[in-house]
């Protein structure tokens, strides 16, 4: 019979061949992204010693103690020339946290840190958190902004009321956090993101305004808000920049992804998108810009989807969900967008600036009606035949 320590060697061995296997290109059709073969990150890749007591005394039977669901929802951030991301672990028990993972390329070889993030729980204690969005603001903290989630106290004989609040924490360093006031606002939220620069002196958040827990009802879109200060977040006025429409893929609800990237010719959004169908939500990814100079404008609005889930990305713990919140620009215009499929994985695939840009700029806005995109179709084809008709 193999011995304990034979089988621990196993494990390491095993763990070690997955998280080295090098990720492949997959190239596209339509031109606007490669995808990769492999998801950058499951809950196979969670360190054995996370999942183990190595102790034989304790575990003789090498059972795994605690057990990960899922690792999904990552925001990302270039750190000393490593590619970072802090992922949510999902755990059997269903309780989400984050994790930083680093990689030396941003495809591969990504390697948790020795211990999970310690959140501080300085203000009414939460029952789950998840889903950060990491801002390396112009003041010189990286905030994260993530949901806290807690027990609708006002419905005590409903297990499932919950109130889905913005939280926020803020570090120099990634490994202590500060933890900062909830954002104060009228309706819950999810999906809050800080805009990297001060604009008109203030703190300024995408936000998503939303009736109940899962509902997002009337908030009608992306709102924005400016923050008189970051330590007492309130929103006092919020207005819609980027809205919902009937029959479009985000006619049930959206959300901003990470913060926007900022390029030569406006801010360079990536978001989600929900609509409903006969199988339940289907959760897509979708780009817009902003201008400079203004971020709450729209400058492009790119129609219907860019990335939608695919093969295995459409199956797992809640099906046909493509959700991203973690993307990195490197110095030369590569983009590494960071997405999860069916809250189950996390997977990359990579783009440029400008490949994205041109897409924004170029592609046709949603007409909102059938016989709209037949007119924008018949433009396109009385332009090509002219081409190939010499
Ligand atoms: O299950 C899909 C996603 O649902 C929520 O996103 P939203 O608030 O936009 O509906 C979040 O719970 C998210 O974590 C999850 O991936």
């Amino acid at each position: 019979m193999e011995k304990f320590e034979e089988k621990i060697d196993g494990l390491f061995r095993h763990y070690e061949d997955l998280i080295t296997r090098e990720n492949i290109a997959v190239e596209e059709g339509n031109g606007l992204f490669t995808r990769y073969k492999y998801p950058v990150l499951t809950a196979a890749h969670i360190p054995v010693f996370w999942r183990y007591d190595l102790d034989e005394a304790a575990n003789p039977y090498l059972m795994e103690r605690i057990g990960v669901n899922a690792v999904m929802n990552a925001s990302a951030i270039k750190w000393n020339n490593k590619y970072l991301l802090i992922v949510r672990v999902e755990g059997v028990n269903r309780k989400s946290f984050f994790a930083i993972v680093e990689s030396p390329n941003g495809i591969d070889n990504f390697r948790f840190w020795d211990y999970p993030v310690t959140i501080p729980e300085d203000v009414i204690p939460e029952t789950n958190i998840y889903d950060m969005r990491l801002t390396a603001h112009e003041d010189g903290w990286i905030y994260g902004i993530f949901c806290a989630e807690r027990h609708d106290s006002r419905a005590p004989g409903d297990l499932s009321a919950a109130i889905a609040t913005a939280a926020i924490a803020r570090t120099k360093n990634l490994q202590h956090w500060e933890r900062l006031p909830d954002l104060k606002a009228r309706s819950q939220q999810r999906n809050v993101v800080l805009h990297p620069e001060f604009v008109d002196g203030k703190y300024a958040i995408y936000t998503r305004p939303q009736d109940g827990f899962i509902d997002a009802g009337s908030g009608y879109g992306i709102g924005w808000a400016l923050l008189d200060d970051i330590t007492h977040a309130e929103i006092k006025e919020e207005k819609i920049i980027d809205r919902r429409d009937y029959h479009t893929i985000k006619e049930v609800k959206n959300g901003e992804g990470p913060h926007p990237i900022k390029t030569p010719v406006g801010w360079l959004h990536l978001a989600h998108g929900v609509r409903g169908c006969a199988a339940g939500l289907r959760y897509v990814l979708y780009m817009y810009m902003t201008a400079l100079d203004d971020p709450t404008k729209q400058i492009a609005t790119p129609g219907g989807y860019f990335m939608a889930p695919e093969g295995e990305e459409r199956i797992g713990d809640v099906s046909n969900v493509l959700f991203s919140n973690g993307w990195i620009a490197d110095e030369d215009g590569k983009i590494f967008i960071y997405y999860a499929s069916s809250d189950t994985r996390i997977h990359v695939a990579t783009s440029t600036i400008n490949k994205l840009v041109d897409y924004c700029m170029n592609t046709p806005v949603d007409g909102l009606s059938s016989s709209a995109s037949v007119v924008t179709l018949k433009k396109l084809i009385d332009k090509n035949l002219k081409i190939m008709n010499g």
